[in-house]
Protein backbone atom coordinates (compact mmCIF):
# COMPACT_ATOMS: atom_id res chain seq x y z
CA UNK A 1 0.00 0.00 0.00
CA UNK A 2 1.13 3.49 -0.81
CA UNK A 3 0.18 6.49 0.87
CA UNK A 4 -0.81 9.57 -0.45
CA UNK A 5 -2.32 12.82 0.51
CA UNK A 6 -4.58 15.07 -1.50
CA UNK A 7 -3.39 19.01 -2.31
CA UNK A 8 -5.04 21.42 -3.82
CA UNK A 9 -2.07 23.64 -4.86
CA UNK A 10 0.02 26.31 -3.61
CA UNK A 11 -2.20 29.38 -2.35
CA UNK A 12 -5.35 26.87 -2.89
CA UNK A 13 -4.45 24.70 0.06
CA UNK A 14 -4.19 25.15 4.07
CA UNK A 15 -2.15 22.70 4.35
CA UNK A 16 1.50 22.63 3.08
CA UNK A 17 3.66 20.19 1.26
CA UNK A 18 6.47 20.24 3.80
CA UNK A 19 3.76 19.25 6.49
CA UNK A 20 2.50 16.71 4.24
CA UNK A 21 5.98 15.52 4.31
CA UNK A 22 6.73 14.81 8.04
CA UNK A 23 3.45 12.80 8.34
CA UNK A 24 5.17 9.24 8.65
CA UNK A 25 4.94 6.76 5.16
CA UNK A 26 3.56 9.40 2.79
CA UNK A 27 5.19 9.17 -0.46
CA UNK A 28 2.97 11.24 -2.78
CA UNK A 29 0.29 14.00 -3.19
CA UNK A 30 -2.66 13.15 -4.63
CA UNK A 31 -3.25 16.66 -7.06
CA UNK A 32 -5.44 18.24 -9.71
CA UNK A 33 -5.57 21.43 -11.31
CA UNK A 34 -8.01 23.06 -9.16
CA UNK A 35 -8.18 26.22 -11.53
CA UNK A 36 -8.71 24.51 -15.09
CA UNK A 37 -12.79 23.84 -15.82
CA UNK A 38 -14.12 20.44 -16.37
CA UNK A 39 -13.28 19.99 -20.06
CA UNK A 40 -10.62 21.72 -20.60
CA UNK A 41 -6.83 20.18 -22.06
CA UNK A 42 -4.35 20.55 -18.95
CA UNK A 43 -1.99 22.98 -19.92
CA UNK A 44 1.84 21.17 -19.93
CA UNK A 45 3.49 24.13 -18.17
CA UNK A 46 1.04 23.93 -15.07
CA UNK A 47 1.22 20.28 -14.76
CA UNK A 48 5.32 20.36 -14.72
CA UNK A 49 5.03 23.30 -11.77
CA UNK A 50 3.36 20.61 -9.75
CA UNK A 51 5.90 18.24 -10.39
CA UNK A 52 8.39 20.40 -9.79
CA UNK A 53 7.13 21.69 -6.30
CA UNK A 54 6.25 18.06 -5.45
CA UNK A 55 9.56 16.79 -6.35
CA UNK A 56 11.28 19.54 -3.85
CA UNK A 57 9.40 18.16 -0.81
CA UNK A 58 10.34 14.69 -2.27
CA UNK A 59 7.03 13.54 -3.06
CA UNK A 60 5.24 12.01 -6.02
CA UNK A 61 2.65 12.83 -8.42
CA UNK A 62 1.57 9.56 -9.27
CA UNK A 63 -2.20 9.84 -8.26
CA UNK A 64 -4.22 12.67 -9.81
CA UNK A 65 -7.77 13.25 -8.24
CA UNK A 66 -9.36 14.39 -10.37
CA UNK A 67 -9.84 15.11 -14.06
CA UNK A 68 -13.24 16.21 -14.18
CA UNK A 69 -15.48 14.61 -16.73
CA UNK A 70 -18.07 17.87 -18.70
CA UNK A 71 -21.30 17.37 -18.12
CA UNK A 72 -21.91 17.58 -21.99
CA UNK A 73 -20.21 13.87 -21.65
CA UNK A 74 -22.57 12.80 -18.81
CA UNK A 75 -25.60 13.95 -20.68
CA UNK A 76 -24.51 12.22 -23.99
CA UNK A 77 -24.73 15.67 -26.04
CA UNK A 78 -22.76 16.11 -29.29
CA UNK A 79 -20.57 18.40 -28.26
CA UNK A 80 -19.53 15.60 -25.87
CA UNK A 81 -16.81 14.92 -28.42
CA UNK A 82 -14.56 17.97 -28.50
CA UNK A 83 -14.09 17.94 -24.65
CA UNK A 84 -12.93 13.96 -24.58
CA UNK A 85 -10.39 14.92 -27.15
CA UNK A 86 -9.39 17.34 -24.46
CA UNK A 87 -9.70 14.45 -21.84
CA UNK A 88 -7.11 12.10 -24.17
CA UNK A 89 -4.56 14.99 -24.61
CA UNK A 90 -4.71 15.43 -20.28
CA UNK A 91 -4.14 11.80 -20.07
CA UNK A 92 -0.64 11.71 -22.25
CA UNK A 93 0.27 14.61 -20.99
CA UNK A 94 -0.48 13.06 -17.56
CA UNK A 95 1.60 10.02 -18.37
CA UNK A 96 4.38 12.21 -19.57
CA UNK A 97 5.26 13.34 -16.45
CA UNK A 98 4.71 9.83 -14.80
CA UNK A 99 1.29 10.07 -13.46
CA UNK A 100 -0.41 6.37 -12.87
CA UNK A 101 -3.74 6.78 -11.46
CA UNK A 102 -6.41 8.95 -12.57
CA UNK A 103 -9.57 9.20 -10.55
CA UNK A 104 -12.34 10.94 -11.59
CA UNK A 105 -16.30 10.34 -10.86
CA UNK A 106 -19.50 10.36 -13.07
CA UNK A 107 -21.95 12.02 -10.61
CA UNK A 108 -24.08 14.30 -12.51
CA UNK A 109 -24.18 17.90 -11.66
CA UNK A 110 -22.56 17.63 -7.93
CA UNK A 111 -19.64 16.02 -6.38
CA UNK A 112 -20.32 15.04 -3.07
CA UNK A 113 -23.24 16.44 -1.49
CA UNK A 114 -23.71 17.67 2.23
CA UNK A 115 -26.06 19.85 4.38
CA UNK A 116 -23.15 21.15 6.82
CA UNK A 117 -20.28 21.53 6.11
CA UNK A 118 -19.57 22.05 10.09
CA UNK A 119 -21.59 19.99 12.12
CA UNK A 120 -20.39 19.34 15.69
CA UNK A 121 -19.59 16.37 16.86
CA UNK A 122 -19.83 14.96 20.88
CA UNK A 123 -16.20 16.23 21.14
CA UNK A 124 -16.40 19.70 19.98
CA UNK A 125 -14.98 18.69 16.16
CA UNK A 126 -16.65 19.90 13.29
CA UNK A 127 -17.50 17.56 10.33
CA UNK A 128 -19.32 17.24 6.61
CA UNK A 129 -22.87 15.81 7.29
CA UNK A 130 -26.35 14.83 5.25
CA UNK A 131 -29.30 15.47 6.91
CA UNK A 132 -31.43 13.22 4.63
CA UNK A 133 -35.28 15.22 5.17
CA UNK A 134 -33.35 18.12 3.39
CA UNK A 135 -32.45 16.59 0.16
CA UNK A 136 -34.40 13.38 -0.33
CA UNK A 137 -37.69 13.77 -1.47
CA UNK A 138 -37.41 17.92 -2.80
CA UNK A 139 -38.01 18.57 -5.94
CA UNK A 140 -34.71 21.05 -7.12
CA UNK A 141 -37.03 23.35 -8.87
CA UNK A 142 -39.10 24.40 -5.51
CA UNK A 143 -35.48 24.22 -3.65
CA UNK A 144 -34.63 26.91 -6.28
CA UNK A 145 -37.60 28.59 -5.79
CA UNK A 146 -37.58 28.64 -1.65
CA UNK A 147 -33.67 30.04 -1.87
CA UNK A 148 -34.34 32.69 -4.10
CA UNK A 149 -37.33 33.42 -1.18
CA UNK A 150 -35.34 33.24 1.36
CA UNK A 151 -31.63 33.19 1.14
CA UNK A 152 -31.10 31.92 4.72
CA UNK A 153 -32.44 28.34 3.42
CA UNK A 154 -29.35 27.79 1.13
CA UNK A 155 -27.06 24.18 1.43
CA UNK A 156 -23.08 24.04 0.48
CA UNK A 157 -23.48 23.75 -3.11
CA UNK A 158 -26.81 26.01 -3.56
CA UNK A 159 -25.61 29.48 -3.23
CA UNK A 160 -27.50 32.25 -4.63
CA UNK A 161 -24.93 32.74 -7.16
CA UNK A 162 -25.09 29.45 -8.72
CA UNK A 163 -28.72 29.33 -8.85
CA UNK A 164 -29.42 29.99 -12.32
CA UNK A 165 -26.34 27.37 -13.11
CA UNK A 166 -27.79 24.59 -10.72
CA UNK A 167 -31.52 25.47 -12.80
CA UNK A 168 -29.76 25.13 -16.51
CA UNK A 169 -28.32 21.87 -15.13
CA UNK A 170 -31.28 20.12 -13.69
CA UNK A 171 -33.50 20.72 -17.13
CA UNK A 172 -30.64 19.83 -19.19
CA UNK A 173 -30.92 16.61 -16.87
CA UNK A 174 -34.91 16.04 -17.07
CA UNK A 175 -35.28 13.08 -18.71
CA UNK A 176 -31.80 11.49 -18.80
CA UNK A 177 -32.21 8.26 -16.99
CA UNK A 178 -29.88 5.83 -15.50
CA UNK A 179 -29.52 3.81 -18.28
CA UNK A 180 -28.94 7.00 -20.27
CA UNK A 181 -26.03 7.47 -17.84
CA UNK A 182 -24.82 4.24 -17.87
CA UNK A 183 -24.41 4.45 -21.74
CA UNK A 184 -23.10 7.67 -21.78
CA UNK A 185 -20.65 6.03 -19.16
CA UNK A 186 -19.98 2.71 -21.41
CA UNK A 187 -19.05 5.82 -24.29
CA UNK A 188 -16.51 7.27 -22.59
CA UNK A 189 -14.96 4.69 -21.56
CA UNK A 190 -14.35 3.17 -25.05
CA UNK A 191 -12.76 6.61 -26.40
CA UNK A 192 -10.42 6.65 -22.86
CA UNK A 193 -9.81 3.41 -21.94
CA UNK A 194 -7.39 2.74 -24.68
CA UNK A 195 -5.41 6.27 -24.64
CA UNK A 196 -5.29 5.12 -20.96
CA UNK A 197 -3.83 1.39 -21.60
CA UNK A 198 -1.29 3.19 -24.03
CA UNK A 199 -0.34 5.49 -21.67
CA UNK A 200 0.34 3.23 -19.24
CA UNK A 201 -2.43 4.74 -16.88
CA UNK A 202 -4.77 3.29 -14.86
CA UNK A 203 -8.51 5.06 -14.67
CA UNK A 204 -10.39 4.86 -11.72
CA UNK A 205 -13.85 5.73 -11.45
CA UNK A 206 -14.80 7.23 -7.52
CA UNK A 207 -18.55 6.20 -6.11
CA UNK A 208 -21.08 8.53 -6.23
CA UNK A 209 -21.30 10.11 -3.00
CA UNK A 210 -23.68 9.56 -1.54
CA UNK A 211 -24.57 6.33 -3.30
CA UNK A 212 -28.05 6.87 -4.15
CA UNK A 213 -29.63 9.31 -6.71
CA UNK A 214 -30.22 12.89 -5.63
CA UNK A 215 -33.09 15.28 -6.33
CA UNK A 216 -33.85 13.22 -9.18
CA UNK A 217 -30.46 12.90 -11.16
CA UNK A 218 -29.46 9.68 -12.22
CA UNK A 219 -26.51 8.10 -9.84
CA UNK A 220 -25.32 4.85 -10.78
CA UNK A 221 -22.07 4.25 -9.19
CA UNK A 222 -23.36 2.77 -6.26
CA UNK A 223 -23.19 -0.54 -5.09
CA UNK A 224 -21.69 -3.95 -5.17
CA UNK A 225 -23.73 -5.16 -8.49
CA UNK A 226 -23.55 -1.41 -10.22
CA UNK A 227 -19.61 -1.48 -9.95
CA UNK A 228 -19.57 -5.00 -11.38
CA UNK A 229 -21.82 -3.77 -13.90
CA UNK A 230 -19.49 -1.05 -14.11
CA UNK A 231 -16.42 -2.90 -14.55
CA UNK A 232 -17.84 -4.92 -17.72
CA UNK A 233 -18.46 -1.81 -19.50
CA UNK A 234 -14.59 -2.16 -20.75
CA UNK A 235 -12.90 -5.28 -19.30
CA UNK A 236 -9.39 -3.89 -18.99
CA UNK A 237 -7.16 -3.43 -15.49
CA UNK A 238 -6.89 0.33 -17.01
CA UNK A 239 -10.53 0.43 -16.09
CA UNK A 240 -10.65 0.49 -12.44
CA UNK A 241 -12.06 1.79 -9.38
CA UNK A 242 -11.40 4.57 -6.77
CA UNK A 243 -13.00 2.36 -3.63
CA UNK A 244 -14.08 4.98 -1.60
CA UNK A 245 -15.26 3.05 1.74
CA UNK A 246 -17.02 6.48 2.88
CA UNK A 247 -18.82 7.40 0.15
CA UNK A 248 -20.04 3.53 -0.15
CA UNK A 249 -20.61 3.46 3.69
CA UNK A 250 -23.22 5.39 3.97
CA UNK A 251 -25.24 3.06 2.63
CA UNK A 252 -24.85 0.13 5.59
CA UNK A 253 -25.97 -2.46 2.98
CA UNK A 254 -22.80 -1.65 1.07
CA UNK A 255 -20.48 -4.67 2.00
CA UNK A 256 -17.11 -2.90 1.09
CA UNK A 257 -15.16 -5.98 2.23
CA UNK A 258 -16.70 -7.94 0.37
CA UNK A 259 -15.98 -5.70 -2.31
CA UNK A 260 -12.55 -5.32 -2.06
CA UNK A 261 -12.12 -8.98 -2.39
CA UNK A 262 -14.37 -9.61 -5.66
CA UNK A 263 -12.88 -6.84 -7.36
CA UNK A 264 -8.93 -7.09 -5.89
CA UNK A 265 -7.58 -6.60 -9.14
CA UNK A 266 -9.51 -3.87 -10.40
CA UNK A 267 -8.75 -1.11 -7.15
CA UNK A 268 -5.51 0.95 -7.99
CA UNK A 269 -6.42 3.59 -5.65
CA UNK A 270 -8.89 3.31 -2.17
CA UNK A 271 -9.92 6.12 -0.35
CA UNK A 272 -10.24 5.01 3.17
CA UNK A 273 -12.49 6.58 5.61
CA UNK A 274 -15.18 6.48 8.32
CA UNK A 275 -19.19 7.80 8.63
CA UNK A 276 -21.81 7.19 11.45
CA UNK A 277 -25.09 6.59 9.63
CA UNK A 278 -27.53 7.34 12.08
CA UNK A 279 -31.40 5.17 12.33
CA UNK A 280 -32.83 8.21 10.30
CA UNK A 281 -30.81 7.86 7.13
CA UNK A 282 -28.62 10.99 7.66
CA UNK A 283 -24.82 10.48 8.14
CA UNK A 284 -21.95 12.56 9.83
CA UNK A 285 -18.07 11.69 8.83
CA UNK A 286 -16.05 10.58 11.90
CA UNK A 287 -12.55 9.70 13.17
CA UNK A 288 -10.86 6.70 10.66
CA UNK A 289 -11.12 4.56 13.87
CA UNK A 290 -13.37 1.77 13.22
CA UNK A 291 -15.73 2.09 16.53
CA UNK A 292 -16.57 5.92 16.06
CA UNK A 293 -18.57 5.46 12.95
CA UNK A 294 -20.49 2.40 11.15
CA UNK A 295 -17.54 1.16 8.25
CA UNK A 296 -15.49 -1.38 9.43
CA UNK A 297 -12.35 0.43 8.62
CA UNK A 298 -10.22 -2.56 10.35
CA UNK A 299 -11.48 -5.30 8.06
CA UNK A 300 -11.37 -2.69 5.19
CA UNK A 301 -7.23 -2.85 6.02
CA UNK A 302 -7.22 -6.16 6.69
CA UNK A 303 -8.83 -7.08 3.28
CA UNK A 304 -6.54 -4.78 1.85
CA UNK A 305 -3.94 -6.52 3.34
CA UNK A 306 -5.56 -10.29 2.64
CA UNK A 307 -5.29 -9.25 -1.23
CA UNK A 308 -1.79 -7.99 -1.21
CA UNK A 309 -2.78 -4.54 -2.17
CA UNK A 310 0.38 -2.72 -3.62
CA UNK A 311 -1.96 0.48 -5.01
CA UNK A 312 -2.59 3.68 -4.20
CA UNK A 313 -4.38 4.59 -0.39
CA UNK A 314 -5.45 7.78 1.03
CA UNK A 315 -7.14 9.11 4.01
CA UNK A 316 -10.49 10.61 2.87
CA UNK A 317 -12.66 13.63 4.34
CA UNK A 318 -11.66 14.42 7.96
CA UNK A 319 -13.11 16.33 10.92
CA UNK A 320 -11.78 19.76 11.73
CA UNK A 321 -9.92 19.71 14.88
CA UNK A 322 -8.19 22.30 17.29
CA UNK A 323 -9.67 24.93 15.80
CA UNK A 324 -8.01 24.30 12.58
CA UNK A 325 -9.23 26.66 9.84
CA UNK A 326 -8.81 24.97 6.43
CA UNK A 327 -11.09 23.38 3.51
CA UNK A 328 -14.09 21.24 4.53
CA UNK A 329 -13.35 18.15 5.27
CA UNK A 330 -9.61 18.08 4.22
CA UNK A 331 -7.92 19.41 7.18
CA UNK A 332 -3.92 18.22 8.30
CA UNK A 333 -4.68 16.82 11.60
CA UNK A 334 -7.76 14.66 11.49
CA UNK A 335 -6.39 13.35 8.11
CA UNK A 336 -2.65 12.89 9.63
CA UNK A 337 -4.39 11.02 12.73
CA UNK A 338 -5.97 8.57 10.11
CA UNK A 339 -2.70 7.82 8.26
CA UNK A 340 -1.67 7.08 11.60
CA UNK A 341 -4.49 4.57 12.82
CA UNK A 342 -4.59 3.05 9.27
CA UNK A 343 -0.65 2.40 8.82
CA UNK A 344 -1.50 0.86 12.74
CA UNK A 345 -3.81 -1.69 11.20
CA UNK A 346 -1.53 -2.65 8.38
CA UNK A 347 1.75 -3.01 10.59
CA UNK A 348 -0.50 -5.04 12.52
CA UNK A 349 -1.74 -7.15 9.63
CA UNK A 350 1.83 -7.66 8.29
CA UNK A 351 2.81 -9.09 11.99
CA UNK A 352 0.27 -11.36 11.95
CA UNK A 353 1.21 -12.79 8.06
CA UNK A 354 4.70 -13.18 9.25
CA UNK A 355 3.82 -14.97 12.62
CA UNK A 356 1.68 -17.10 10.41
CA UNK A 357 3.99 -18.12 7.85
CA UNK A 358 6.49 -18.99 10.55
CA UNK A 359 4.03 -21.60 12.43
CA UNK A 360 2.97 -22.46 8.97
CA UNK A 361 4.34 -26.42 8.64
C1 LIG B 1 -14.33 12.54 -2.02
C2 LIG B 1 -14.74 13.11 -3.38
O1 LIG B 1 -16.58 12.27 -1.52
C3 LIG B 1 -15.49 11.78 -1.43
O2 LIG B 1 -15.30 10.73 -0.89
O3 LIG B 1 -13.23 11.71 -2.03
O4 LIG B 1 -14.82 14.45 -3.25
C4 LIG B 1 -13.80 12.79 -4.49
O5 LIG B 1 -12.68 13.52 -4.27
C5 LIG B 1 -14.27 13.09 -5.89
O6 LIG B 1 -15.58 12.78 -6.05
C6 LIG B 1 -13.49 12.28 -6.91
O7 LIG B 1 -13.79 12.64 -8.21
MN1 LIG C 1 -13.61 9.49 -1.55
Amino acid sequence: MQMGFRWFGEGNDTVTLDQIRQIPGVTGIVWALHDVPAGEEWPMDKIEAVRDQAARAGLNIDVVESVNVHEDIKLGRPSRDGYIANYKRTIEKLAQVGVKVICYNFMPVFDWLRTDLRKELEDGSTALFYEKSKIEDIDPFELVRRINENSALTMPGWEPERLAHLTALFEAYQGVTQEHLWDNLRYFLSEIVPVAERCGIKMAIHPDDPPWPVFGLPRIITSQANLRRFLKLYDSPYNGITLCSGSLGANPDNDIVAMIHEFADRIPFAHIRNVRVYENGDFIETSHRTQDGTVDIAGIVQAYHDIGFTGYARPDHGRHLWGEQCRPGYGLYDRALGIMYLWGLWDGAERRAARERKVAP
